[in-house]
């Protein structure tokens, strides 16, 4: 098989890293987009021992500007292109939501215009997402109407609905991956799942020391997510860019508990009562909340073979003995 090249948008974030990590393991080239301007710049690339890969090439660029994707498609001649640039964090959505708009709206306009500019043979990626579902009722399946509830999902929408637009219009290959929560070590502290591991850790290794540690403050503890491992869900976009047709998909766990219930399983891994320690702050409750996403991933493993396998017990206890071993200072957070 001929090697791959592939354009990664999102390069910093979660899953530009893992995404990143499977193709090179596969003898593929990435070139990774990444911001001058960006806060994480490149500790996930690190962490993961792939900063210096001799086939990762890092290249400069921003989603909100066309002429720009439009160099980097005819300077680097990928055959694959995953979107996965987005102002991703759905609270902010509701402070920024113009930015949010342009970004994870706009930029998905902007590339598939380049792609449709530069070279229509290329293969398209969309990390869409299930927010677009917000109240719909779960489970739900790509058959399932979207009636999403913060500006992210309506710009996630928007850039579903253009995805699905240019293979109409233009016969170009445009899939979207309709990703269910998936978090990893990787996952930054303003996402609940790890705010809540690092806050684990840091309250353990405190009480250890004999210290007063300060509780961890969270919004809403209701909303159920169907929360993956998101190693697993990176495999999911390259099978869903090589499947013999574009098309829609739902990648999920098919299991979906309260924040409540997560909170409990990791301080319960630590020995403690999460009672105790964590208290609301209305701060972190957001003015539309999203009650249930179960995804039905069921077309995924029938058509592509792909299944999630690792559970919810089994990724909070990744995240906490991570979170734990870096508060001992026992892993590296670069
Ligand atoms: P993430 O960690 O928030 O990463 C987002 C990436 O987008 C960062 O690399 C960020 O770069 C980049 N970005 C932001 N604005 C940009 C711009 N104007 N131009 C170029 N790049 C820009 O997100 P993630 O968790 O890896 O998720 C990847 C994608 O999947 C996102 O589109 C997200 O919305 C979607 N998704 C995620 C989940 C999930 O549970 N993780 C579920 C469904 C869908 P900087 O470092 O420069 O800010
Ligand atoms: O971890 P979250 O911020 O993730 P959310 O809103 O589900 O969005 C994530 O998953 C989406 C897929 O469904 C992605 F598209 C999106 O980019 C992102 O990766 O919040 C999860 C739940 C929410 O109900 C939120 O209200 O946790 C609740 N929550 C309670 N307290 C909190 C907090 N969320 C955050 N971030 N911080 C809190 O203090």
């Amino acid at each position: 098989m001929a090697t791959s090249r592939s354009v990664i948008t999102g390069i910093t974030g979660q899953d530009g890293p893992l995404l990143a990590k499977h193709l090179l393991n596969q003898g593929g080239i990435v070139y990774g987009m990444h911001r001058r301007t960006s806060v994480q710049k490149f500790h996930n690339l690190r962490t993961l021992g792939i900063l210096d890969h001799p086939n990762l090439i890092l290249v400069e660029g921003d989603l909100l500007d066309l002429s720009c994707l439009c160099r980097v498609l005819h300077e680097y001649r990928p055959q694959h292109v995953y979107s996965l640039g987005a102002q991703s964090h759905v609270g902010t959505s509701f402070k920024e939501p113009l930015l949010t708009y342009q970004v994870t709206a706009g930029g998905v306009f902007n590339l598939l215009e380049a792609i449709r500019l530069v070279d229509k043979s290329i293969k398209f990626y969309q990390a869409s997402s299930s927010e677009m579902y917000g109240a719909a009722p779960a489970p739900q399946n790509e058959e399932t109407r979207f009636h999403p509830r913060s500006p992210y999902a309506v710009a996630k929408c928007a850039a579903f609905w253009a995805v699905k637009n240019y293979r109409e219009s233009y016969g170009m290959f445009t899939s979207n991956g309709i990703l269910f929560n998936h978090e990893s070590i990787l996952r930054p502290p303003e996402f609940v799942t790890r705010k809540i591991t690092t806050a684990v850790a840091r309250i353990k290794i405190a009480l250890d020391k004999g210290d007063k540690p300060e509780k961890l403050k969270l919004g809403s503890l209701d909303a159920m997510r169907d929360w993956g491992l998101a190693d697993e869900y990176v495999v999911a976009m390259e099978k869903i860019l090589n499947h013999t047709e574009p098309d829609d998909f739902v990648i999920a766990t098919g299991e979906s508990f309260t924040v409540e219930h997560f909170v409990k399983e990791a301080f319960a891994c630590v020995g403690l009562d999460w009672k105790e320690w964590v208290e609301i702050d209305s701060r972190f409750v957001r003015p539309c909340e999203v009650p249930k996403l179960q995804g039905d991933a069921s077309k995924a493993k029938n058509v592509l073979g792909w299944e999630a396998t690792v559970r919810l017990p089994e990724l909070i206890n990744i995240m906490v003995n991570h979170d734990l071993a870096i508060e001992r200072g026992e892993a590296y957070e670069c």
